[in-house]
């Protein structure tokens, strides 16, 4: 399996974030990473590959050119206002909530930025946009190379920043560039007809459901955490089941907060029998590993051993694969569970 790793995912390292009235360290940190690939190299798994320049054509067809154009310039933005900004990182604090108007381009940077945006808790940095776009090539390489290789079945864009939360216009959840809906779109521009996009990440794949919920090309479904209860709260139900064209090829599967592997695994094969009967020629797994037991912020109760089987659960759908590395912030376990799931995938 080749492995494209985001070689510059440490510039993206945000300070804070918006809890509860208080700014807290960052629970999505490079540490998560560098476990990751200590994992694959200790267990021998996948072939390490650096991505090349991120094709910001396909970029601007997933992500508005408004809202890429946005996050290539904030950061300059911001310490053009000041220069002790440079060592503050941009957190949201105002959104034009219902009534408000979207369709004006206020010059007010934080107006700009709240345009842009859907949380408190997730700090664009100074390295925000070269991570994000090395990760973004990382996705867009792995779905490529999947494309094109003779027998070559699976690849995995490990990155972070993650993507899965990121929408057409809006960045937030830790998540900037979308990189399981590039992945999708980089397949279909590759010849795939069809696409699936099976999010098992503990939250709701927001922004994935929302690139492709009028598209009838590409499925999305999503096993997490009920949003009544969990992040992101505002989408994720299950009577949203896509719009026009895209009738039918969107499904969430909302669990309780506290549901174990059974429970989860029951969802998880109503999803992949979703993609089944979509007749997918190709899958993209957004890989979360924050449904751990262990996970600071999340509260399903998979164990590690389970991930073995998860990699199995997906291998039999018998679909050439892409990977994308979204949460999981039990950071020491993260390589042992992403690995896992890489080995059980992997037979
Ligand atoms: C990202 B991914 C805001 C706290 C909300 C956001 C969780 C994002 C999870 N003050 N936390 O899906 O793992
Ligand atoms: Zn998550």
């Amino acid at each position: 399996m080749l492995i494209f790793h985001n070689p510059v995912h440490n510039k993206h390292s945000g300070r804070h974030e918006m809890f509860r009235g208080k700014l807290v360290p960052c629970h999505e940190t490079p540490a998560r990473l560098a476990f990751v690939l200590d994992a694959l190299r200790q267990r021998g798994i996948g072939e390490l590959r650096a991505p090349g320049g991120p094709d910001m054509d396909l970029i601007k067809r997933v992500h508005t050119p408004r809202y890429v154009d946005f996050l290539a310039s904030a950061w300059n933005e911001w310490v053009a206002l000041d220069p002790a900004n440079a060592d503050i990182d941009v957190l949201p604090s105002i959104w034009p909530v219902r009534g408000f108007r979207h369709d004006i381009d206020p010059t007010n940077f934080a107006a700009r930025v709240g345009l842009f945006s859907f949380d408190s808790g997730c700090p664009l940095t100074a390295g925000t946009w070269e991570a994000a776009t090395a990760g973004a090539a990382c996705a867009i390489d792995a779905a490529r190379a999947v494309s094109q290789g003779q027998g070559l079945r699976a690849a995995m864009a490990l990155t972070r920043p993650p993507g899965h939360h990121a929408g057409p216009d809006f960045f937030g959840g830790y998540c900037f560039l979308n990189n399981a809906a590039l992945a999708a779109q980089a397949l279909r521009d590759a010849g795939a007809q069809r696409v699936a996009v099976l999010d098992v990440d503990y939250h709701h794949g927001n922004g994935t459901q929302s690139i492709f919920y009028d598209r009838g090309d590409v499925l999305t479904v999503s096993v997490h955490g009920d949003p009544t209860t969990e992040y992101p709260f505002y989408l994720g139900y299950a009577d949203e089941r896509g719009e026009g064209a895209g009738q039918g090829c969107n499904l969430n599967l909302p669990l309780p907060a506290g549901s174990d592997f059974a429970a989860w695994t029951a969802a998880l094969q109503q999803g992949i029998a979703a993609v089944r009967a979509f007749k997918a020629d190709a899958l993209v797994v957004a890989l979360g590993v924050d449904t751990y037991e262990g996970d600071p912020i999340s509260k399903f109760k998979l164990k590690s051993a389970d991930y073995l089987q998860v990699g199995q659960m997906l291998a039999g759908l018998g679909l050439p694969v892409v990977f994308t590395m979204e949460g999981g912030y039990a950071v020491a376990d993260v390589g042992i569970n992403v690995a896992n799931v890489l080995e059980g995938y992997l037979g």
